[in-house]
């Protein structure tokens, strides 16, 4: 047995140089792509399977808008809830909450000038598997608490080859302090959903709202698949084909026809028209996570919040409680047009042509359990945790080599059951549309999307209005537009 030499031997200088090392080589990696903030509608260029891509992430605070009041706290003067010091601020616009958070930074603008302006939930990344990626961090500090000095990392949970360097824990390798800026280095090689979280003073970090969702859009999306899928490192990458050597059709987003599926969750070596593929039109996520009023007032008003008393008020999807989950998405980059949801840009409310398959990528990053329902609907879960739940049988017939999840997992439900930073992948076939003016009597049929604990589909509100809730609606064949974007 090696004689490892424990970390904690080295000294709190020599561990500060090698961080300082660290900055410098990565300092390096950025001048790997052109600097590329995207752009919703670039999102799904045909080019995006070979470009590097680069985000340029800001790390800060900032406000949000939840709906309803809380019960003031007796005898106290002011309640948790809507936070005074919110409405205090000059250029909020309803927001109620303080927060912790993430935010895209536009091209050519300073990143520390963004300090105060994060968002909820994080913004929405996704890359290509087998393409370079790089994240540059940049800690703009705390525009309400201007005392705390603490640093940011990004933690790519359930990734599985990370090196400790770009995996964002802080006591593994570095954080990035005030004024400071870190690029990260990836190369997904695991298609599916994953989420991203500050890994710093996590408890506290993760729940004020530094959490969001990425995925992996499977290479098989570009006509291509590798030479042999039990070694993707040593693989070459050769036309994608079924277990007849019929080629896959190019999914729509690598610039496919109009005739093939938007995307293929994962490399499953099938034909669209299998009922086995992962082939899907549409693509949602939903981000669950919960806030608890009085750890963010806490953070808000110099107070010490003790986590072990943990209580949520609020139970978001994508960063917004119901009705709000309706509202749609809207660029962050540019003005809102709903300047009450301005750090709130990811729209939960999930629209289909009856017949098309259409994907929910699942992620909580709670402290809870969720169990989202649709009534009416089955949902076939095709992944769990970025990974396929379906045997592969016929890629493992065509190359002799049985794929990681050799058991056939997956199954239909109308439950999705979900735990703290676990992730889940649903594919349902919209219904028939019912006719006429549909369900809602606008034109298209509305199902409920929910979590099933009632508890958390309302809120801590004296209101009515709700947490975990959204809608599904399917509209007549051939009424809704292609997807320019998830969550669009
Ligand atoms: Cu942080």
């Amino acid at each position: 047995m090696k004689n490892y030499k424990p970390l904690r031997n080295v000294s709190r200088r020599r561990f500060l140089a090698l961080g300082g090392g660290a900055m410098a080589a990565a300092a390096g990696l950025s001048a790997l792509p052109v600097n590329r903030v995207l752009a919703y509608n670039d999102l799904l260029a045909p080019n995006q399977a070979t470009l590097p891509l680069t985000f340029d992430m800001v790390a800060t605070d900032g406000w949000i808008a939840l709906p309803g009041s809380l019960n003031p706290i007796p005898g106290v003067t002011t309640s948790y809830y809507p936070d005074p010091y919110a409405a205090a601020n000059g250029n909020q616009q309803g927001q109620t909450t303080y927060i912790f958070g993430f935010r895209q930074v536009p091209t050519g603008t300073d990143p520390l000038s963004l300090k105060g302006q994060a968002q909820a939930s994080a913004p929405l990344l996704y890359v290509n598997e087998n393409t370079d990626v790089t994240i540059r961090l940049t800690n703009a500090g705390l525009q309400q608490r201007p005392d705390l000095v603490d640093s940011h990392t990004i933690h790519w949970h359930g990734f599985r080859n990370a090196i400790p360097l770009f995996d964002g824990v802080p006591e593994m390798s570095i954080s990035v302090p005030i004024g400071q800026n870190f690029t990260y280095y990836y190369k997904p090689i695991n298609p599916g959903t994953y989420m991203y979280h500050c890994h710093f003073e996590d408890v506290e970090h993760v729940h004020m709202g530094m959490t969001g969702v990425i995925f992996v859009r499977a290479l098989q999306n570009t006509g291509m698949m590798r030479s042999n899928p039990a070694d993707p490192i040593n693989s070459t990458l050769v036309p994608a084909v079924d277990s007849t050597n019929t080629p896959i059709p190019l999914a729509r987003l690598a610039g496919g026809p109009a005739s093939s599926p938007l995307g293929y969750v994962y490399n499953d070596g099938l034909q669209p028209t299998d009922p086995n593929s992962s082939a899907y039109d549409r693509e949602f996520t939903i981000f669950l996570s919960e806030v608890w009023a009085k750890a963010h007032y806490n953070d808000a008003h110099i107070q010490p919040t003790d986590w072990s008393e943990y209580a949520p008020d609020f139970w978001l999807m994508n960063g917004r409680c119901y009705p709000d989950t309706l509202a749609p998405s809207s660029n962050p980059l540019v003005a809102p047009s709903d300047p009450r949801l301005q750090f709130q840009p990811i729209s939960s409310l999930v629209t289909a042509n009856e017949g098309e398959k259409v994907l929910l990528r699942a992620v909580s990053l709670g402290y809870q359990q969720s169990s989202l329902n649709i009534t009416g609907i089955d949902l076939r879960l095709v992944g769990k945790d970025a990974v396929f739940l379906r045997s592969n049988t016929d890629e493992a017939l065509r190359t002799g080599i049985p794929r990681i999840n050799p058991v056939n997992t997956e199954f239909s439900t109308n439950t999705i059951y979900i735990g703290p930073g676990e992730s889940v992948d649903a594919i349902f076939i919209a219904p028939t549309f019912s006719g006429g003016t549909g369900t809602s009597g606008l034109g298209y049929d509305t199902y409920l999307f929910y979590n099933r604990n009632f508890a958390n589909s309302t809120s801590g509100s004296s209101s009515s209005y709700g947490g975990q809730m959204t809608e599904i609606r399917i509209y007549p064949a051939g009424t809704l537009q292609s997807q320019t974007a998830p969550n669009y």
